[in-house]
């Protein structure tokens, strides 16, 4: 069944066909918003001969695929065009950075600039030969180390970006300086260093917001051992070239908050000059078969655009949908005022479920029914979600949530859900989202998602959730942004188009919608 077009995306992001990866070099030039991602034009596979797909929008939301921008062509990328960013110097010039596959195999930074920049659309790049103008140096091992980041220009006047690697089963991100953008010298310390970590990919690190004098700055890696990206919060000493963590966040980086508890990685972010904001891009890969992604046709989507910001005290990174892709809303539920007593699952009927955009609030009467919390619960989020899981009542606040992608009898369904906890001197709220029942065909990786969302439930007296279901995608947002889950499902009943949405609470606790709102969903137009 997965030849089926049923589970091809309507307004996240796709090529038409074959294999997409991480995104690349995003930018903002001239009036057009750039993608450029991971693609193989051969093939529904990854493999290590990738080359840049090329896509521009003026809205972020339909887009018009061009050639390729950078196919493997010449030695210092001969094997293989792998992920980079792109900075745009001073006069308004965009160049990018991207890690090249040589002739032996190495990985190597190079710089590509676009041909004629008054092509709007920046089609043709040129690769100089003065390329590579960064190899690994004695201490790298050269087939662990790529993914420059955007670079940023310092006050003493040098440009710097950082590289992702491994040394001694650390994950590390290195920095390099250059004057001229050609020239390229590592600086004396990495920008951040961690034990057994594994290797870091696809570094990025930028100022986030300036909080009472000082600029909080954001470091997200992604795990290539656990294939989630991690971010923390923290300064940056310019002297040294270092990031210094915020001390309340672990020592230990696999603990670090998750950009998505769910199928996300390799994302990246850049500066929309025209709205002044930092927008996310990430790649979800599929969770089915290679013999099944062959069969599609196609495979890998990027997540919906996310604007990010940071909550008030500095603490928690927010982030949110661009608020283009509302423009694709069209028929309306409205509900209010629900009550959820134990037990209860209410449909939201009227739309068409399975391309909707859903915005719901759950009010609490008061917490003291909720679960006394164990500490070493927060090692394991996922475990915690399979355990107090969406279809029993486990006594408590919650699980409540929406079953989404729902057949008639809930044989195949995928629960998003929240449980609230009471903690010392607080309560911890768990967000999941479980693929485990999302479909009958076997040969798929159907896990239970989850993380904590940092919210004062007691100040706040309701926890909101957004959901975004595109086919196979079930994109969630939790307490305004504060802790987001993607899931990619492929539920049989979608083949024949009879699919349902529920509200649902099963804890002990009645839990009120105090408002639901739901819409269809227009497909992009992508090309
Ligand atoms: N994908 C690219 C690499 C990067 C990895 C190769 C992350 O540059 O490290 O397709 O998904």
């Amino acid at each position: 069944p997965l030849a089926s077009t049923q589970f091809r995306t309507a307004y996240h992001f796709q090529p038409t066909h074959y294999w997409m990866n991480d995104p690349n070099a995003p930018m903002y030039y001239d009036g057009v918003y750039h993608l450029f991602y991971q693609y193989n034009p051969n093939g529904a596979t990854w493999t290590a001969y990738m080359s840049w797909g090329h896509s521009v929008s003026t809205d972020l939301v339909h887009w018009t695929g061009l050639e390729l921008a950078l196919t493997p062509s010449d030695p210092f990328d001969i094997s293989g065009c792998w992920s980079g960013s792109a900075t745009i110097l001073p006069g308004n010039k965009p160049v990018v950075l991207y890690t090249g596959l040589d002739t032996v195999g190495r990985q190597v930074q190079n710089i590509a600039y676009p041909k004629n920049l008054s092509d709007p659309f920046l089609r043709e790049w040129i690769k100089p030969n003065y390329n590579p103008v960064i190899e690994p140096h004695q201490k790298i091992n050269a087939a662990l180390f790529r993914d420059p980041s955007t670079a940023w220009l310092g006050k003493d006047g040098s440009w710097r970006l950082t590289v992702g690697t491994l040394i001694d089963e650390g994950g590390l991100a290195i920095v390099y300086k250059s004057k001229d953008f050609m020239k390229w010298v590592p600086a004396e310390n990495p920008l951040y260093y961690t034990n057994g970590s594994g290797m870091w990919e696809c570094v990025d690190f930028f100022p986030l917001k300036e909080i009472q004098g000082a600029t909080k700055y954001l470091l997200k890696v992604s795990m290539y051992d656990t294939l989630h990206d991690y971010y923390v919060m923290g300064t940056y000493d310019e002297e040294r070239d270092i990031f210094i963590k915020d001390d309340a966040s672990s020592d230990d980086c696999r603990m670090w908050p998750m950009i998505d508890y769910g199928r996300l990685y390799a994302s990246k972010t850049f500066v929309d000059e025209a709205k002044q904001r930092r927008i996310l891009w990430a790649w979800s890969n599929e969770t089915s078969s290679v013999a099944d992604n062959v069969a599609k046709g196609w495979a890998g989507i990027q997540t919906v655009p996310r604007v990010l910001s940071v909550d008030t005290d500095g603490k928690r990174l927010i982030q949110w949908p661009i608020e283009e892709i509302e423009s694709l809303r069209r028929e309306q539920i409205h509900l209010q005022d629900i009550e959820l007593k134990t037990g209860s699952q209410v449909e939201v009927r009227g739309l068409k479920v399975s391309q909707a955009d859903v915005e719901v609030e759950f009010e609490f009467q008061n917490l003291t029914g909720a679960e006394p919390f164990d500490a070493n619960w927060v090692v394991d989020p996922p475990k915690l979600c399979r355990e107090k899981d969406a279809y029993a009542n486990h006594g408590g606040i919650g699980p409540f949530g929406l079953l989404v992608l729902a057949a008639d009898n809930l044989e195949e369904n995928t629960a998003v859900y929240f449980r609230v906890f009471r903690a010392e001197g607080s309560y911890k709220v768990l967000m999941c989202a479980d693929q485990r029942r999302s479909s009958k065909k076997s040969e798929l990786y159907k896990p239970a998602s989850g993380g904590f969302v940092d919210i004062d439930v007691k100040k706040d007296g309701k926890i909101s959730l957004r959901t975004l279901i595109d086919h196979s995608v079930v994109e969630s947002f939790g307490g305004g942004g504060r802790a987001c889950i993607t899931s990619r499902v492929y539920p049989t009943i979608l083949l024949n188009d009879n699919t349902h949405l529920y509200a649902f609470n099963y804890g002990t606790e009645t839990v009120k919608i105090s408002e639901l709102k739901a819409w269809n969903m227009a497909p992009a137009q992508i090309s």
